[in-house]
């Protein structure tokens, strides 16, 4: 599983990964997260999703409308792969207007004692007058809310 989160390396990139425990069974976790025409249903800084091209699939494109709170409006993302055996899904940013350059992520999910754990990794370039630090801070404050909330949707559908 480690090898999925292995990113090429870009110019001058920074790069972590995220790990959110989930209480609920992974074909459910599994669900919510693979639907890549629905970011919406687990990320809270989504506004709405139109497709700009597939229907979901592998080389899908869709496009993101950001909260007005935050200093993004858009992003245009494209779906690199999609495993429904593996559990491990990869996207990458191919513009909008934002700040995250040349962004692309892996996410894999595994069952560990009935339970479920959710790994989300990337590589972000250091964008124009901003540090890499500063990037990736960001970009770990967004995926640690986005985990968190899947793991609050995903328990809340089990418990019914
Ligand atoms: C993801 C991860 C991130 C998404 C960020 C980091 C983003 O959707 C938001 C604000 C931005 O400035 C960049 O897995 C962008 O979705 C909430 C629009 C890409």
């Amino acid at each position: 599983m480690e090898s999925y989160h292995s990113h090429a390396l870009l110019p001058n990139p920074c790069g972590s990964s995220l790990v959110q425990n989930i209480d609920a069974p992974l074909p459910l976790a599994w669900s919510i997260l693979r639907q890549f025409d629905n970011p919406q249903a687990y990320k809270q800084f989504v506004r709405s999703c139109t497709m700009r091209a597939g229907d979901g699939g592998i080389g899908s494109i869709r496009e993101v409308m950001v909260s007005t709170c935050l200093p993004a409006k858009t992003s245009m993302e494209r779906l690199d792969k999609l495993d429904d055996d593996k559990h491990v899904l990869d996207f990458s940013i191919v513009g909008g207007e934002h700040k995250l350059v040349n962004y692309s992520s892996t996410t894999t999910v595994q069952e560990k004692a009935r339970k479920t754990v959710v790994t989300q990794s990337y590589v972000v370039d250091a964008p124009a007058g901003s540090s890499i630090v500063d990037a990736c801070l960001f970009a770990n404050t967004i995926i640690e809310c986005n985990l968190r909330s899947l793991a609050k949707v995903t328990e809340r559908m089990a418990a019914n």
